[in-house]
């Protein structure tokens, strides 16, 4: 089948997940060039063997709350694809979450853990458990409810998991514990650890630091500094929030944060100790961005997303996916906006997409821009296997040549005839590539 037909087809079979068909769509219509130079990969049905994810586990997760309720979730692990290493990618835990939204977020992953440069495939999991309002009893029941079921599929060469949203230390430690008692092993078959049992330093900082620095190599193909700009970022958890603690150290200011609820405004730039305040704020009390805004007198915006709300000159939504739209997209633009830098997954829209790229600006796709936190996952087994650890010098500088890598992919794929880079289609092409070639030699299974 030709590529265009094995989207029409993903439609007829799919037609209930929406953001499943949305991140193939993008793909699809950006390697279709390529693809097609390849009579091969037509031969054998390449596109539709990599659009559909190798497996999907699905299961009841039962667990009994505090007041001794008995709760049932739905838990998930898609296996996306193990053509050029073992499954790889996180676990999200949110109250939205169903099949058509990990089947997005592996489907993205596989591309992602392509351009790294290292060997892991893709595969995303989760529950609609929602960590929110919970007690640490109550979490901690949960993932060990979830891990009893997850074990037996998931392994240190078979598929290792990390976090996402809604699943960051805490979570990753009590599943790596339930993990190991089910198992009897000590083994790296989680990312994310602790520190004292196996996790990587520089990993809790890895996405949002990375997605800094993709950003920076992206100004510096124009001649942009990075001082003084004023940045719109979205969200408040792990991305968000070293997002904001590297850019305030480069000396930008950031002008937003936000969460599920609503965006606090910081005119001036956020400073170090609010960065901190927010950090505590939801890492140790987990509670909403508005007490922020409360504490610091700051402008609270209930129910509304940072990106009309502020001028901005470089915007980085970190929360979740399509949180940016067309509207959204054009505010920017008018106001401004020269770079937008994704560190969540599939932030903006396809028109979001549409008119950042008409508009010519620095434009980076998550797969891309967000590939640190996985690039240092992939670090931690790294270190696991060997049974080492580096120090966080060593890690962060891997972290800074894997995202200039990342970059330079995007570059040589990505540019058109004018110079400009489309760093969706760079990145799209590079990841596709490596995927494709290795699934060509190893036969059709
Ligand atoms: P966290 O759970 O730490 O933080 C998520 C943030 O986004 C919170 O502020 C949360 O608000 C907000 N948010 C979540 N869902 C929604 C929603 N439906 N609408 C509005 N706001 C929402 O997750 P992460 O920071 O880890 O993840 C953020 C994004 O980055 C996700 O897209 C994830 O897939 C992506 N990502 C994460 C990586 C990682 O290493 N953690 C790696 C690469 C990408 P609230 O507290 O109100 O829920
Ligand atoms: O979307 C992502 O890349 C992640 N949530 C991190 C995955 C990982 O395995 O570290």
């Amino acid at each position: 089948m030709k590529a265009a037909e094995v989207l029409d087809d993903l439609r007829r079979r799919f037609p209930n997940e929406p953001e499943y068909l949305q991140a193939v769509e993008e793909v699809i219509t950006t390697i279709e060039d390529t693809y097609n130079q390849y009579p091969e990969f037509e031969r054998y049905n390449l596109i539709e063997r990599l659009c559909i994810p190798d497996r999907i586990y699905s299961f009841r997760v039962s667990w009994v709350d505090d007041k001794g309720v008995v709760r049932n979730n739905m838990g998930y692990r898609i296996q996306h694809s193990n053509a050029i290493g073992p499954y790889k990618g996180g676990i999200r835990f949110h109250s939205s979450v169903n099949q058509s939204i990990l089947k997005f977020l592996a489907f993205e992953q596989t591309f992602k853990n392509s351009l790294t440069t290292l060997a892991m495939g893709g595969a995303k999991g989760g529950s609609d458990f929602s960590p929110r309002g919970k007690s640490d009893m109550e979490v901690m029941r949960f993932c060990q409810a979830f891990m009893t079921e997850l074990w037996r599929h998931i392994g240190a060469d078979t598929d290792v998991p990390a976090g996402d949203i809604g699943v960051g230390g805490r979570e990753v430690g009590y599943m790596y514990g339930m993990y190991k008692k089910m198992t009897h092993e000590f083994t790296g078959t989680f990312t994310g650890k602790g520190r004292e049992f196996g996790g990587s330093l520089i990993r809790p900082e890895a996405t949002g630091y990375g997605n800094v620095y993709f950003l920076l190599n992206m100004l510096a193909t124009k001649g942009i500094d990075i001082k003084g700009k004023r940045v719109a970022i979205s969200g408040s958890g792990n991305v968000a929030t070293y997002t904001a603690q590297k850019l305030i150290s480069l000396g930008a200011k950031v002008v937003s944060m936000s969460d599920s609820d609503g965006t606090v405004i910081i005119p001036d730039g956020l400073t170090e100790e609010q960065m901190k305040f927010i950090f505590e704020l939801k890492n140790i009390y987990r509670g909403r961005i508005s007490e922020f805004a409360e504490e610091y007198k700051l402008p609270y915006y209930a129910g509304q997303r940072p990106w009309k709300l502020v001028q901005a000159d470089i915007a980085l939504p970190s929360a979740t996916q399509n949180e940016l739209n067309g509207e959204e997209a054009r505010a920017l633009l008018a106001n401004g906006c020269i770079a937008v830098s994704e560190g969540a997954n599939m932030p903006s829209t396809p028109e979001a997409i549409k008119e950042f790229l008409a508009a010519k600006i620095l434009y980076a796709p998550g797969k891309a821009a967000n590939a640190g936190g996985v690039s240092v996952s992939g670090l931690e087994m790294a270190q696991n296997s060997q049974k080492l650890s580096w120090t966080a010098e060593e890690v962060d500088a891997k972290l800074k040549s894997i995202m200039a890598e990342i970059h330079n992919q995007c570059t040589i794929f990505g540019k058109e005839e004018d110079g400009y880079v489309n760093y969706v289609k760079g990145a799209n092409v590079a990841g596709f590539m490596k995927v494709a070639r290795a699934m060509m030699a190893q036969g059709i299974v």
